[in-house]
């Protein structure tokens, strides 16, 4: 455990889990609704988009959107909104990663992936409705009545989701087989991969909210940090965790030869370099008071959890 962050006590755990359960519950409950499978030969489309966003996952998204909305003062349908696209992209992102032209793997979330539970075009067909429904959903009024507001989420989503963002991270990472990579390289393509919609969930809290310029670099700092300690945790779970408690294949990392934070430092380097990112995460956070309790949580959970 590093100095600077502080244990994972029970109840800080407990809040946390339970807070991510309700951000689970509220996007879910949102997504259902959007996604009314109509009747008609295209219902197999709408069925696969709910297999994909309906069933599982941590949460830790939407929870990021609803602790970061919560401390300026956002009402919460909005930041469920806001949320429910966010969940939305990133189920579009893991079923797209699963496919047999990326990561080609058959299990996700513990169930069939999603080209494995229906097939290959319906996977593709449902990942793209899922990446435009984020920003059907952003641009609609109900998420903001100040349309500068939602067309700044919809530039925001578009960055962090695009070629500059998690497609551009998702293409080194393919092409990173026969780059060699060191730390530098490895920690911006993960940047991209998986920090930016992480920055995307808190930078929306503080658009919503009309945060103060401070804030919001105090905010998407802390994301920066928080997105490269998740992933290391990841890379760590990868080579320690089973494929049955990650839900997901395990090891594949390590097969595929690709560059990891457990290649480049050992197993304890790994481990220390996630505490010494999630504890300059919670640096960033100095400014802020008890508002920011849940996202200091949050910093805990990365580098405790176990899926
Ligand atoms: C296909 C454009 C495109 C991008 C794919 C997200 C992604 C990029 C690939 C998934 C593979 C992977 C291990 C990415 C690192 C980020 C990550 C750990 C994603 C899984 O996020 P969790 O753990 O998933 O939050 P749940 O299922 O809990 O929502």
């Amino acid at each position: 455990m590093s100095e600077n962050v502080p244990p994972n006590d029970s109840k800080s755990a407990s809040a946390f889990n339970s807070a991510r359960q309700t951000a689970v519950a509220l996007v879910r409950a949102q997504l259902d609704d959007f996604l009314n499978p109509p009747k008609g030969p295209e219902k197999r489309l709408v069925e696969a988009m709910r297999y994909a966003a309906l069933d599982g996952g941590k949460g830790f998204r939407p929870f990021l959107v609803l602790a970061t909305s919560a401390m300026f003062g956002v009402p919460q349908a909005q930041a469920v909104r806001v949320a429910a696209a966010l969940e939305s992209v990133h189920c579009y992102s893991l079923a797209h990663d699963d496919l047999p032209a990326m990561d080609d793997d058959a299990l996700r979330r513990g169930r069939p992936s999603l080209h494995k539970a229906y097939d290959e075009a319906t996977a593709i067909l449902a990942g793209d409705a899922l990446l435009t429904l984020a920003f059907e959903i952003l641009a609609d009024g109900a998420t903001h009545a100040d349309a500068n507001v939602r067309l700044a989420l919809v530039a925001s989503l578009a960055q962090a989701a695009g070629r500059q963002g998690m497609v551009g991270g998702q293409t080194l990472d393919i092409l990173s087989p026969d780059l060699s990579l060191d730390m530098a390289d490895l920690s911006r393509l993960q940047g991209l991969k998986t920090g930016a919609l992480i920055g995307f969930a808190v930078e929306a809290g503080a658009l919503l909210g009309a945060a103060e310029a401070a804030q919001t670099a105090a905010l998407k700092a802390y994301a920066q940090e928080l997105g490269l300690a998740f992933q290391i945790a990841d890379d760590v779970l990868d080579v320690t965790g089973a494929s049955q408690t990650l839900g997901k294949t395990a090891g594949k990392d390590v097969a595929e030869g690709k560059a990891t934070f457990v290649s480049l430092l050992g197993l304890a380097g790994a481990r220390q370099e996630a505490e010494n990112r999630a504890a300059a995460a919670l640096a960033h956070l100095a400014a802020f008071g008890s508002e920011a309790e849940p996202l200091r949580q949050a910093a805990q959970f990365v580098i405790h959890r176990k899926n």
